[in-house]
Formats: structure tokens, sequence, C-alpha cells
């Protein structure tokens, strides 16, 4: 079983739709083990785009996840990171396939709902920015159930 770091950008919490996001995931069979709405400050932002500090977009980027409250999730499931951006779809909305959260419900390319990890790798370390060990629950299967720790 693999994790994924998702958020919940500023622009779908605005606009009311966390809820339909949440549930795609939870639909296509993935388990929510860690949930929190917060408001990223500008040090959070900085650190999660890090990989972006250098493009043009940077600035703007960083205004915009830090204009509004969002979600932070984690999800586990088979193939997880794989699965969840499948369901995101391409940045652009525009460009993304019929049926993915980003080209039903994203604006552009900046207004695009959702962030999830784009690797197994990068999803650790995303949980660790956003979660303590202990707030992030183990989904065990054997017995159907959540359990405390990770
Ligand atoms: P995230 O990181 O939000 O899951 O999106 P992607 O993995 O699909 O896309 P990305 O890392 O290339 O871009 C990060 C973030 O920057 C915004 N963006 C991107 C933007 O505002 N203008 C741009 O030209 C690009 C390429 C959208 C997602």
């Amino acid at each position: 079983m693999e994790r994924s770091l998702i958020l919940i950008k500023p622009d779908a919490v605005q606009r009311c739709i966390a809820g339909e996001i949440i549930a795609r995931l939870e639909k296509r069979g993935l388990k929510i083990v860690a949930m929190k709405m917060l408001r990223m400050d500008k040090a959070l932002a900085e650190r999660h785009y890090a990989i972006h500090r250098e493009k043009p977009f940077f600035n703007d980027l960083v205004k915009f996840i830090t204009s509004g409250p969002i979600i932070a999730a984690v999800f586990d499931g088979e193939n997880a990171v794989e699965s969840i951006r499948q369901m995101m779809g391409a940045t652009d909305p525009k460009k993304a396939a019929p049926g993915t959260i980003r080209a039903d419900l994203g604006l552009n390319m900046e207004h695009n709902m959702i962030h999830g990890s784009d690797s197994v790798e990068n999803a650790e370390k995303e949980i660790s920015i956003f979660f303590k060990p202990e707030e992030v629950l183990t989904y065990t299967r054997e017995i159907d159930r959540w359990v405390t720790g990770s």
C-alpha cells in the first residue's frame, strides 16, 4: 500500500467543492488516514513549492496558495500516488482529460483545485511537512479499519 499527500487548494475550499473532491478519491477506494484544515503561511508555501523557486509563476503560486484555507490530507491505498495523479488530470484544466478533477472542476493553471504528490518519495517528504507522525493513522486492511499510529 502507498500513501500520498493531497492539498485541496484555496479555490476549491472557497467554492465549497472540497467534499466532492474528497468523495471522488474515497469512491476510488482510497482511505483517508490524516486530514486537517489550515492556512499555509509564506514560509510553508515556499517550502512545499521549493522546487519551483526559480519559475516565473513562483510568487503568484505562493500568493495564491496562502490566500485562504486549504485542506491537507493523506490518502492510503494501492498505487495511491499514481491513482491520485490520474484522477487529478493535467496541471492545466483545459488540457486535462475529461472526467478528471481538474477538467471537471478547475478553472485555469493556477486555480486547479488540487495538489497531489508526484512520487512515493516526494509523498513521504510532503506528508512530513504537513503532519506529525502521530497524526497519520494506519489503515489495516486485514481487519478493515483504522488504527492509531503509522
Ligand atoms: P501540483 O504541484 O499543484 O500538484 O501541480 P502539478 O504537479 O500538476 O504541476 P506543477 O508541479 O508543474 O506546478 C505546481 C503548481 O504551480 C501552478 N502553475 C504551474 C502555475 O500557476 N503556472 C504554471 O505555468 C505552472 C506550470 C500549478 C500547479
